[in-house]
Formats: structure tokens, C-alpha cells, sequence
């Protein structure tokens, strides 16, 4: 096993990172930016190494400091977290020609995911049902261009193969406006990614978000740890998400369970992973696949009792996963609600002095957060200073919980999302269950139509 790792990622996700660490008797390195001098975790850790200003482009994207403040503190292995440098097959590679472990996949599979035309060729020749659509990128000829739209049949969605996570898309309704959305669309991909390659999928209106996350060893062995629902989100950034997704029935998702862990096999995957699904009318569409832990990890450790993180560390050190699929038992019903440093009704960031934080508690009760009286919140970075997770038998004690410590939690001296996380704790369509990706901003539209 390995003796010090150093987490390449700062708040929260440093601190669960840090946290695994310490249960496995490693010794645990952060790297901070000037922004997260004070920070407590920086604090706790066994060593910590500054690699620079605030701005995340000198700090947290810098590859030769976090791989120099490897080497001076004779760590083993990189763990990348979220975000940042998570899913950037270049890192990766770096990390390894350093002669460190990367805590994540190869850099070819990174590489293979990080363009959405080649995800989606291998998970659909691998038997993952996707969206129907173009196979492969769009070609240059118009007629060609137009037949595939016809042969799909509008509406159709043009993405960016450099895209994902909703950045260079565009919706085509008509064949009139389909030329004109696709060199937009393209001239875009190019200057944002580098990759003018765009491809075409059918538009499916009123979708659901299901995501299957996965495990695989080094030994060919792969898992499904059920899926999360993250319907629930505002302009790409997710507020809700809860496990097991409601009203899906568990056959279907044991059927599509098993093929993303057959993928993973067929593409020799290893580490944590996450399969992005669109749900509509009982029927999944592989859409992206993640190869980083997500944010919203801990409700499938609730249900499962599987630390995702401590996995994440022994796959890397090559140990085999130390369950069949036949041992991963589904218990209860877990949510999270992110708590963001933010307006709560119109999003506007709100950094700063927290001067008050009282953390929820109690049965079932679960708080991801680096946070504490007297921390400053930066405003280099995303907004979210931590996760509120409960779990309950049903899916009723696990909201009846959830009202319960939002209704204990105090944070003082910036605003929070809170409040609207209490609103919609006792929202009628939330309580029944399986709303769409749509519905919060038509909420939040209705709220303030009043
Ligand atoms: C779609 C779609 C509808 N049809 N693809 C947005 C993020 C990126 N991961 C894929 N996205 C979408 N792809 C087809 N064929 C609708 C979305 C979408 C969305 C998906 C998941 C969660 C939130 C979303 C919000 C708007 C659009």
C-alpha cells in the first residue's frame, strides 16, 4: 500500500480525500493555492506545499507544481479529486512518466471519454444502449449533413466531440436552421476545444438524469453501485441528487448496471466511473462518461456502504475490489443537497467570512464540508463550500431527515442556498418523486412570477 499521497484539489473533496487517507494509514499531502492558506484541512494534513496565486490556471491547473511538490514530499500516488485536472488525460500521463500512480484511469481511457464521439462509439460497440444518432462526427457535406438529421428526425441536438457537461451544444428544430447550427456549433468547438468535430443526436425534450457509477480493478474485475438521479440542477450545475432514482424499476436498472460493468471490462477501465444516462419513457441513452469521483458520490456510499474514495486508493495500489456484484446489497434511500456560497434565488456568488456554522446531525445525518466559524470563503473557485447527505429506510425518512438538518444548520455571514433547499425539501412535485431535468428553472421561473 502506498505510505503518502499527495491530493492535487482543495475544500471539500481535498478533506474526504485527506479523510480515506487517514483510515488507510497514509500519510496525506495537500497542495494549496495563497487563496487556501488558512484553510484547516491545509492544517490537518501531514505536509502541505504552496504552488501558487489564487487563480486556479497558476495553482490548481498547474501540472509541473503539483508534480514538483510530489517529488520534494516523496509522495507515491496523485489523487485529483473533481474538476481541475480530474479528467485531463495530458495530467495523467505526466503524472505517470513522473514515475507517480495516478489515482483514476489510464490515460488512453480518460482520452477515449474526454472526446464524446469516441465514448459513445466503444459504450455502444461495448452494448450500452445511446442516444440514437450521427455514427460518429458529422461530415463536411450538407446533403449528407441533412439526410442524417431526416433519418433521425427533428428535433436533433448538434455537440461538440470536446464538449460535455452541457458546453457546446445547440438544439435544431428545422431543417432551415440545421447548416447554419452546425458551423456555429463547429467554429465554437474550435476555438473552445481545439476540436471542430461536432456530432448529431435525436433531442429527447423531457429527460431524466441517471447516472450509474462503477468500480473496476486492475484484475478485470467491474461493478455497478447502482444509480444516482441528478435531475435536479440549474444551468448544468446540479442541487439535488438522490439514490436509488425514484419510480425506475430495479430490473431495468440491474440490465443497464451490468452493461456499463461489461464496458468497462471490454475496455480494460479501472478505477471509480461514472455512466451518464437521459431517461425518458422507461428507456436509458448513454450520453458521457465520467472518469473522476463525482461530487454527489457519497449518496451511493449511503446505500451501498461501499467508501468509494478508499476504493479509489486500493484499485490504484492494485488490489483486487473486495466484492462480487452479488455482494453489493441496495439499502434505503440517501439525498444531498449541495450547499453553495451563493444567493439562493438568483445564484449570484456570495464569498466571504463565515462567521457562524452549525453543522446538522442525528441518525442518518452525513456533512461533506471543509468549512468552520471563521473561514473565509475565496472567490477564486466554485461556489460550493459542502454537502448535506442523508440516508433513511425509505425515501420518506430519508426527506423527512433532510427537512430535519436543513432545518438545523446555521451559516452565517454569507448567503447560502439554503433557504431553497427548504423550499423545495416540501416541494409537492419533489416529494412524489422522478421529476425532470427541466423543472427546477421552471420553478425558480414560476417562484418569481410569484
Ligand atoms: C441531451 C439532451 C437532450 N437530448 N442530449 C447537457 C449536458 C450534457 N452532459 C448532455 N446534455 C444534454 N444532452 C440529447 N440527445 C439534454 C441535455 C441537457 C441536460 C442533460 C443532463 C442534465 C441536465 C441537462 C440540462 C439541459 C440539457
Amino acid at each position: 500500500m502506498f505510505k503518502k499521497i499527495l491530493i492535487a484539489n482543495r475544500g471539500e473533496i481535498a478533506l474526504r480525500v485527506q479523510r480515506a487517507c487517514r483510515e488507510l494509514g497514509i500519510k496525506a499531502v495537500v497542495v494549496y493555492s495563497e487563496a487556501d492558506r488558512e484553510a484547516k484541512y491545509v492544517k490537518l494534513a501531514d505536509e502541505a506545499v504552496c504552488i501558487g496565486p489564487a487563480p486556479s490556471a497558476q495553482s490548481y491547473l498547474n501540472m509541473p507544481a503539483i508534480i514538483s511538490a510530489a517529488e520534494v514530499t516523496d509522495a507515491e500516488a496523485i489523487h485529483p479529486g473533481y474538476g481541475f485536472l480530474s479528467e485531463n488525460a495530458d495530467f495523467a500521463e505526466r503524472v505517470e512518466k513522473s514515475g507517480f500512480v495516478f489515482i483514476g484511469p489510464s490515460p488512453e481511457s480518460i482520452r477515449l471519454m474526454g472526446d464524446k464521439v469516441s465514448a459513445k462509439q466503444a459504450m455502444k460497440a461495448a452494448g450500452v444502449p445511446t442516444v440514437p444518432g450521427s455514427d460518429g462526427a458529422l461530415p463536411d457535406d450538407p446533403a449528407e449533413i441533412k439526410r442524417i438529421a431526416r433519418a433521425i428526425g427533428y428535433p436533433v441536438i448538434i455537440k461538440a466531440a470536446g464538449g460535455g457537461g452541457g458546453r457546446g451544444m445547440r438544439v435544431v428544430h428545422t431543417e432551415a436552421a440545421l447548416l447554419h447550427a452546425v458551423q456555429t456549433t463547429k467554429s465554437e468547438a474550435a476555438a473552445a476545444f481545439n476540436n471542430p468535430e461536432v456530432y448529431m443526436e435525436k433531442f429527447l425534450q423531457n429527460p431524466r438524469h441517471i447516472e450509474i457509477q462503477v468500480l473496476a480493478d486492475q484484475h478485470r474485475n467491474a461493478v455497478y453501485l447502482f444509480e444516482r438521479d441528478c435531475s435536479m440542477q440549474r444551468r448544468h450545475q446540479k442541487v439535488i441528487e438522490e439514490a436509488p432514482a425514484p419510480g425506475i424499476a430495479r430490473r431495468l436498472i440491474d440490465r443497464i448496471g451490468e452493461r456499463c460493468a461489461a464496458a468497462c471490462k471490454k475496455i480494460g477501465y479501472r478505477g471509480a466511473g461514472t455512466f451518464e444516462f437521459l431517461y425518458e419513457n422507461g428507456e436509458f441513452y448513454f450520453i458521457e462518461m465520467n472518469t473522476r469521483v463525482q461530487v454527489e458520490h457519497p449518496v451511493t456510499e449511503m446505500i451501498t456502504g461501499v467508501d468509494i474514495v478508499r476504493q479509489q486508493i486500493l484499485i490504484a495500489a492494485g488490489e483486487k475490489l473486495p466484492f462480487t456484484q452479488r455482494q453489493i446489497q441496495l439499502r434505503g434511500h440517501a439525498i444531498e443537497c449541495r450547499l453553495n456560497a451563493e444567493h439562493p434565488y438568483t445564484f449570484t456568488p456570495s464569498p466571504g467570512r463565515i462567521t457562524a456554522w452549525h453543522a446538522p446531525g442525528g441518525p442518518g445525518v452525513r456533512v461533506d464540508s471543509h468549512i468552520y466559524a471563521g473561514y473565509c470563503v475565496p472567490p477564486n473557485y466554485d461556489s460550493m463550500i459542502g454537502k448535506i447527505i442523508v440516508h433513511g429506510d425509505t425515501r420518506e425518512q430519508a426527506l423527512a431527515r433532510m427537512r430535519g438538518a436543513l432545518a438545523e444548520v446555521v451559516i452565517e455571514g454569507i448567503q447560502t442556498n439554503v433557504p431553497l433547499h427548504r423550499e423545495l425539501m416540501v416541494d409537492a412535485n419533489f416529494e412524489a418523486g422522478g421529476t425532470n431535468i427541466h423543472y427546477l428553472e421552471s420553478w425558480l421561473a414560476q417562484r418569481e412570477r410569484g
